[in-house]
């Protein structure tokens, strides 16, 4: 599975087999990480011939699609509908994914801000940084050092259902389809933070930082809080049991259950334990994402940048914003409540079953970390709704519920909406507000347009129009 080069392997990897631990201040890291071993961008004539090679090395160069071309993704993920080749950006083609426990990775959602850098996981590294001090952590040490969890999580880019907002926004014109679920394998961040005695003190943050950028370009990095990185934060290096893929953030991501997909780092090369989250010149080239993208942004206004914040659930920050309570733009973290019908499907035309007349609707609902308490089905467009029941695996808060219902549905047209509702008491609401309406946060029982079209879970543009047939 690994892809390995053939030159200078083997001494190589002797020296990161073992944790060296060493003295570096952020300047020269900063000059070391530009050297990386292992690490090939795009962009570089050098690397992709040397990805080349090594492709034919394995005689896999032979004939097969090139990376970064639609034929590609084709080739390795055909449920997915392309938005973008290179960087990958493709989206879950149809609803009927939305029946199943676990997201086949065909149809798992690919969302890239850099094309994905062929990684060769034996050369590695991961700095960690504690003060003065910083710890180089190689996959070995990864697997053989520290405990093995497995955790279900819905990973979902905040940007799905953006292609619904009106006004229309830049970005992925996202559906419903950026959004799977898998089980994720790996080391708990905690063990790890313990073990070299850094201070995981509630107030803190953990820096977290990929190595996907082509030199010179942004660092996709994210400021995650103390309290999740301790509770139940990985290091995963393998999803539904096998080693990620290049496209999902090989050798290994951060992974942040329940949490919103920007936060799950991928090709995780920097880890900072940090008083505050990033921010100031220090930061320039690192901050983009945490402090002015993924923020829920009402229309003619711009993300302020914050040090520090104390409420973490995305839903609250909205709603404490609608109430004047907050006095920062809500930052994207955990999930917003949210279900999709997954049957039947878009526009589609159903026989009733034999058995009992009746038609069977199934979904899936997420809340994030938090439970999903309910889920209601209304065939009606609205006007009414019933209960549906769930089935199917419940492996903790991290990863979504199935529901179905027994829709004794009558002959002809029929919209169908699906709407949960969590642990909190949130419940989707209908519409996506219009700018016009200044919405800073949920209020009117809308949900807010906001510029970038993020985390939307507004029912009715998810809803479903069936025929049934006689
Ligand atoms: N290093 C890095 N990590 C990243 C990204 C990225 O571009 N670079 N994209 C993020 C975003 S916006 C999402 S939605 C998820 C997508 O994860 P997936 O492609 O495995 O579904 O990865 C996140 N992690
Ligand atoms: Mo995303």
């Amino acid at each position: 599975m690994q892809r390995q080069s053939t030159s200078g392997e083997d001494e190589r990897s002797g020296e990161t087999g073992r944790r060296r631990r060493q003295l570096l201040d952020r300047r020269k890291f900063m000059m070391a990480s530009g050297a990386l071993a292992g690490l090939s961008v795009t962009g570089s004539a050098v690397a992709k011939q040397e990805q080349e090679e090594s492709e034919s090395d394995e005689g896999e160069g032979d004939g097969g699609p090139e990376r970064g071309t639609p034929e590609y993704l084709e080739e390795h993920y055909p449920g997915l509908r392309i938005y973008s080749p290179d960087p990958e950006n493709a989206e879950a083609a149809a609803r009927e994914t939305y029946t199943s426990y676990l997201t086949p990775k065909e149809e798992h959602y690919i969302r890239n801000h850099y094309l994905s850098p062929q990684i060769d996981a034996e050369e590695w590294e991961i700095e960690l940084r504690l003060g003065e001090e910083t710890v180089s952590l190689s996959m070995e040490d990864l697997k053989r050092e520290y405990s093995t969890e497995s955790v279900a999580h819905t990973m979902q880019c905040s940007g799905n259902g953006r292609s619904y907002f009106d006004p229309e926004v830049a970005g992925n014109p996202w559906t419903f389809g950026a959004v799977g679920n898998t089980i994720w394998t790996g080391a708990p961040v905690s063990e790890i933070l313990e073990a070299h005695d850094a201070d995981t003190s509630d107030g803190k943050w953990l820096m977290a930082a990929g190595g996907d950028h082509p030199e010179g370009e942004r660092i996709f990095a994210r400021s995650i809080p103390m309290q999740k990185v301790m509770d139940d934060c990985l290091l995963t290096y393998e999803m539904d049991g096998e080693p990620l893929s290049a496209e999902h953030g090989h050798p290994v991501r951060l992974l942040v259950p329940g949490w919103m997909g920007n936060n799950n780092v991928k090709w995780l090369r920097e880890l900072e334990v940090m008083d505050m989250m990033m921010i100031g010149e220090e930061w320039e080239q690192y901050l983009h994402w945490q402090q002015n993208s993924y923020r829920i942004i009402p229309e003619g206004e711009e993300a302020e940048h914050n040090e520090t914040i104390d409420e973490f659930d995305t839903w609250a920050q909205m709603e404490a914003a609608a109430n004047g309570e907050l006095d920062h733009l809500p930052y994207i973290y955990d999930q917003v409540v949210k279900s999709i019908i997954g049957y039947p499907g878009e526009e589609s035309t159903v026989s009733p079953r034999a058995q009992d007349g009746s038609v069977e609707v199934l979904g899936v609902a997420w809340a994030g970390d938090d439970r999903v308490e309910s889920v209601e089905v209304s065939t009606d467009g609205g006007e009414s709704w019933e209960e549906a029941e769930f089935f199917g695996p419940d492996l903790g808060p991290g990863g979504w519920r199935q529901f179905r219902y027994l829709w004794e549905a009558e002959a002809g047209e029929h919209v169908l909406y699906s709407r949960a509702t969590d642990e909190n008491g949130y419940t989707q609401f209908g519409p996506i507000s219009d700018p016009g309406a200044g919405l800073e946060a949920i209020s009117d029982d809308q949900f807010p347009w906001n510029q970038d079209g993020y985390a939307c879970n507004a029912y009715e543009p998810h809803g479903v129009t069936v025929t049934v047939e006689e």
